[in-house]
């Protein structure tokens, strides 16, 4: 659960983040930073180097598209683990994808929303968006068994 303040910041740095671009920037970061992720993206085409990353279009549409999961979810801070349970679900048993990964990806959407909001990522919204988005991470983990 999420205090007056965490909700207020949560839905305030949402607000002010260009959702598709946060997404594909911080996906395509997770492949560089974390070449091993690669295999979860066989279909993806040219990962061969991190400037072909940056610039494939499935790596910017998916990222966008993980983001805007994201950006739904705030709607949904009382109860993120039923709300992502089917997702949970999709990611162990369809895509087996290691839940560590969440935790790495989240740590680097929170890194490349610093960079979009500079000063305006106060400490307090970091610490609330990570507080979400860490979260998040442990929803979308709870379906693994
Ligand atoms: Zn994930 C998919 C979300 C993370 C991998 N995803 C997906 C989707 C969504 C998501 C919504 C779609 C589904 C359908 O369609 O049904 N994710 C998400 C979120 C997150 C994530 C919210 C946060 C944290 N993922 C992730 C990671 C990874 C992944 C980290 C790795 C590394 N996903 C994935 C894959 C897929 C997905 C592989 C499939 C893709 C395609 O299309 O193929």
């Amino acid at each position: 659960t999420f205090t007056k303040d965490e909700v207020q910041h949560i839905h305030d740095v949402w607000g002010n983040i260009p959702a598709d671009q946060v997404g594909g920037e911080s996906l395509g970061r997770l492949i560089c930073v974390d070449p091993w992720t690669k295999r979860y993206f066989k279909s993806f085409g040219d990962l061969s180097s991190c400037e072909a990353i940056m610039h494939n279009a499935k790596v910017c549409a998916h990222g966008a598209k993980v983001l805007h999961s994201i950006g739904e979810a705030t709607q949904h801070l009382d109860n993120l683990k039923s709300y992502y349970a089917d997702l949970s679900a999709i990611h162990c048993k369809k895509l087996y994808v290691d839940p560590a990964n969440f935790k790495l990806f989240t740590g680097i959407v929170s890194i490349v929303v610093g960079m979009h909001l500079g000063e305006e990522y106060t400490p307090q919204k970091q610490a609330a968006f990570e507080n979400f988005l860490q979260h998040v991470g442990t929803a979308l983990a709870t379906g693994y068994h």
